[in-house]
């Protein structure tokens, strides 16, 4: 199934929590009142945006609504979907590759998909003709560090790796001479969500990314965090609390396939200044995907996608 049709099928939760809803509030009432503005605005609350972007979206709607001059409940739909894309919407969405070996540290908090989505991406970005490293920095457990070489042997890429326990930040120092040595293009730190010792696991991460500008000013290049779309309203406060202490310059939101709460990325975007890099929809090798808002909107209002035509909008609404 291609990748489209996956994401169409992971959303469908989200989808008839969202999409439906609205589609039945909307129909069947003769006029927009302030009592349909309160029921989309709870429609949304439950889909996961988040209460301050719920209200924040119907409240753009209020304003579309009067200078568009919209009278139909019916117009409100692609009215709302318009506002949503308009939020999703962003300049860049994969990784900036700004020199050799461009860094990108992977941070977030345990069990998100960290490891997962470097096994990824690193397939990803080597399809795409570069030279990629890995470096094992989540030194919390051995089995994580196996977790990455088992990734590594499987995209046929190098795993930079020290002992269970080790500091991570050299790790990533060594790994970061492992790269520039064998004149990789890309170089992807793997951290852990937690610590053996009873370091601040911020002051850890911002320790690793010293190490890194040292060595390479400018490194590390990206810092994603990674955020569990099925935690919900958590993913946002924890991409807050990562945001503000980590220079977060990316996300990557996992687990998208199975979860009612895919909403959670519209509340991500209108609540943080901050970029959806990729997403994730599954465990296997292919199932992570740059972030395109477009097919994003598409999938989560749309059931039935033509996978070749992305764009064009097969209600004729003014997507
Ligand atoms: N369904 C689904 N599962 C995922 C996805 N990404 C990761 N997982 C699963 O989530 C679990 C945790 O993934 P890890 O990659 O080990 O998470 P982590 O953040 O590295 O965890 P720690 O190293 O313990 O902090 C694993 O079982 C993964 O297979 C996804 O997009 N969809
Ligand atoms: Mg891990």
């Amino acid at each position: 199934m291609s990748f489209i049709n996956r994401l169409k099928d992971s959303l469908s939760k989200t989808r008839q929590d969202l999409a439906e809803k609205i589609d039945s509030l909307v129909t069947g009432k003769k006029n927009i009142d302030e009592s349909l503005y309160e029921e989309l605005e709870e429609a949304l609350i439950q889909s996961d945006v988040g209460a301050e972007t719920a209200f924040n979206l119907v409240d753009k709607l209020r304003i579309v609504t009067k200078e568009n001059k919209i009278s139909e409940p019916g117009q409100l739909k692609p009215a709302l979907i318009k506002i949503i894309r308009d939020i999703l919407e962003q300049e860049e969405s994969t990784v900036f590759f700004r020199q050799k070996p461009t860094v990108i540290l992977v941070v977030g908090v345990n069990g998100v998909g960290k490891t997962t989505t470097i096994g990824k991406l690193a397939n990803y970005l080597k399809n795409e003709g570069n030279k990629v490293i890995l470096a094992a920095a989540d030194t919390f457990r051995a089995a994580a560090i196996d977790q990455l070489e088992i990734w590594g042997n499987k995209t046929g890429v190098d795993v930079i790796k020290h002992q269970e326990g080790a500091d991570p930040a050299a790790v990533a120092f060594d790994a970061l001479q492992a790269s520039i040595a064998r004149n990789a293009d890309i170089l992807i730190v793997d951290t852990a969500g937690r610590l053996h010792t009873k370091n601040n696991l911020m002051e850890e991460l911002k320790k690793i990314g010293r190490v890194l500008a040292k060595e390479i000013p400018g490194a590390p290049h990206e810092i994603l965090l990674v955020l569990d779309a099925t935690t919900g309203q958590n993913a946002i406060n924890q991409a807050k609390i990562f945001g503000a202490a980590s220079g977060v310059t990316g996300i990557v939101l996992t687990k998208l396939d199975g979860t009612a709460k895919g909403g959670v990325v519209i509340g991500i975007k209108e609540s943080l200044d901050i970029p959806v890099r990729y997403i994730g929809i599954g465990e296997g090798i292919d199932d992570l995907r740059p972030f395109k808002a477009a097919e994003f909107a598409q999938a989560l209002f749309y059931a039935d996608i033509d996978s070749n035509n992305i764009d064009s909008n097969k209600d004729g609404e003014n997507l």
